[in-house]
């Protein structure tokens, strides 16, 4: 057999541990597979969780993760990586200090604040730390409607709302901001979603249908896609529009395994 481990891309997500693995670094590896890219993984928080409540968050130490990072990175270089939830101040340190010391190309950040089941998802001021340290490092931020609301501070009411707010998270640094409009009202009506993609000088609109229930994931899902997509080496508009199709289906054909959210079928 030819050994041809090394023209498999690699995908590396950090982020909390979801046992339902409809969310989480279980829910990014599933979709990393989907796309046939080699998923590898730094667990930063751990939860108690199940399909309709978050019981209990437990911290990891900034320490262990950047421990955890350290000795998989220096053996595994990712293609791509992508953030999720960092509970901490000093989660968030060690993820920057890692990028920036192996310089890892890619990054995407899903900026997680609080669990579908309404729990927060960060302690005090690691918003901040995140808009500090880690946005300018990234490629793609990929915030919802209430996480737009809560890094920019304009709340997000119409379509003009929208593009103010990526305007100013632009001005944070990232390479190109996407607000997901799964949550946002303003195309409810019409059985329709709105992505807003924001470059720094163009905006584009990705029109979606509106599926009806309650999904657990669908961020995590999004947010992983585009990274397995960056990780193959597509463009991140091209990485966008195929992980938008890719979370339509695996929302239309999700499963209800549990009393709760319906988890999506990757
Ligand atoms: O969907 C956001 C999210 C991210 N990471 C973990 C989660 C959740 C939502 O519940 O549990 C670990």
């Amino acid at each position: 057999m030819p050994d041809i481990i090394h023209l498999m891309k690699t995908a590396l997500t950090i982020a909390g541990s979801d046992p339902t693995c409809g969310a989480g670094l279980q829910a990014d590896i599933r979709v990393f597979n989907h796309f046939g890219v080699y998923g590898i993984s730094a667990v930063s928080a751990l939860t108690a969780q199940n399909t309709y409540e978050m019981n209990v968050i437990l911290k990891i130490d900034g320490k262990f993760l950047e421990t955890q990072l350290n000795t998989l990175i220096s053996d595994i270089r990712p293609n791509a990586l992508k953030t999720g939830m960092l509970f901490s101040i000093d989660i968030v340190k060690a993820v920057a200090k890692i990028i920036k010391g192996y310089d890892l190309e890619n990054l995407v950040i899903d900026p997680v604040t609080i669990s579908s089941t309404g729990m927060s998802m960060m302690e005090n001021g690691v918003l901040d730390a995140l808009k500090e340290g880690l946005f300018p490092l990234a490629k793609v931020i990929t915030p919802n409607i209430y996480e737009a609301t809560a890094i920019s501070g304009i709340s997000i009411i119409n379509e003009k709302d929208m593009e103010m707010a990526a305007i100013e998270l632009k001005k944070l640094g990232p390479d190109i901001v996407i607000i997901t409009g799964g949550h946002f009202e303003g195309l409810k009506n019409k059985g329709e979603t709105l992505d807003l993609i924001y470059d720094g000088e163009k905006f584009h609109r990705l029109i979606g249908k509106r599926r009806k229930g309650e999904y657990h994931g669908t961020g995590c899902a999004f947010s992983a896609a585009i990274t397995a997509c960056l990780a193959k080496g597509m463009s991140v508009i091209d990485a966008v529009r195929k992980a938008k199709e890719f979370v339509d289906i695996a929302i239309k054909n999700a499963y209800r395994l549990g009393k709760g959210m319906r988890l999506l079928n990757v």
